[in-house]
């Protein structure tokens, strides 16, 4: 019976995590529960390909110094296709997983600059940069902390406002109101979105979680104030994988929402797993839906 258990512990953690990530038993246990999932389309052939004849954006890694932490840290800023200083951007916070840091999205298969090269060639975004940074608020922020620094992502709201937030703010061009602010990730990154997003109404008006982790807060935690978020949040956006063991931390948030009429989406991704299939289809749907 045990044995038995084990096994099924591993095979969740196999699920769950994806090939870079530390092989650590995941959270299991939790019943799913059934929601009013939303309509999954696919996102169209290519949406994550290079493509060529369009114009590019660039990315460049940033460095700033943070009172949180109290050392300097890094993110990597995607700036579209003629960023023109002239003009003002929105922003979107795109965080990682438990096992990644500033460059997972780029290195590890998300492809955020080729995603947003092409909604820009198609028009389907609004101007907006793209931040990176490093979840993980911590000295030693390196990939290496895995599962072990998890407290440390539930730290990183001091450095996000603190000091990253007021860097970028500094130093592109860009608005500082939450209309004009978005923040999503994957996992862990779902995780601290929802929880800071929803967590500062004031500071984001559009909250993304893809395949969020058990970091995520429970949703009568989440939302104590149910009038607030309806009044004040502009989209509250989720997908997880269907074949993915965290799929209870986004179908709790979701009952919980379609109980209290909370606008709130939640798309099942076909046999999806944790991985950056479902992630990229995040990245490419949530960015055409805010600002
Ligand atoms: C957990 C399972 C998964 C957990 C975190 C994760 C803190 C995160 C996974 C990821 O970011 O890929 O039990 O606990």
């Amino acid at each position: 019976m045990k044995k038995i258990y084990v096994a099924a512990l591993l095979t969740l953690s196999m699920t769950a995590a994806n090939a870079q990530e530390p092989n650590i038993p995941m959270f299991g246990g939790q019943q799913n529960i059934n929601v009013n999932f939303d309509e999954y389309k696919a996102a169209p052939q290519g949406f994550d390909q290079e493509r060529a004849g369009i114009e590019h954006g660039t990315v460049q890694l940033i460095e700033y110094q943070s009172a949180s932490v109290g050392t300097t840290r890094k993110a990597q800023v995607y700036l579209p296709p003629k960023y023109d200083k002239k003009k003002k951007y929105s922003v979107l916070y795109l965080l990682h997983g438990i096992g990644g840091d500033e460059n997972e999205w780029l290195n590890d298969g998300g492809v955020p600059n080729i995603i947003m090269d092409n909604l820009y060639a198609d028009k389907k975004v609004k101007d907006m940069i793209v931040v990176m940074p490093n979840g993980r608020a911590q000295k030693d922020d390196s990939r290496a902390g895995g599962y072990g620094s998890a407290a440390a992502f539930g730290e990183f709201d001091k450095d996000l406002f603190g000091s990253l937030i007021p860097y970028i703010e500094k130093n592109f061009s860009v608005y500082t109101d939450k209309d004009h602010r978005a923040i999503a990730g994957l996992s862990m990154g779902g995780g601290q979105s929802l929880n800071f997003g929803l967590g500062n109404l004031d500071k984001f008006a559009y909250v993304g979680g893809f395949s969020s982790a058990p970091n995520t807060m429970r949703a009568a935690q989440l939302i104590p104030d149910v009038e607030k978020v309806k009044k004040e949040n502009k989209l509250l956006w989720m997908v997880c994988g269907g074949a993915d063991g965290l799929l209870f931390n986004s179908t709790q948030l979701k009952a919980f929402c379609d109980e209290k009429g909370i606008p709130c989406t939640l798309i099942k991704y076909p046999e999806g797993k944790h991985d950056f299939v479902v992630w990229k289809y995040g990245l490419y749907n949530f960015a055409q839906l805010i600002f």
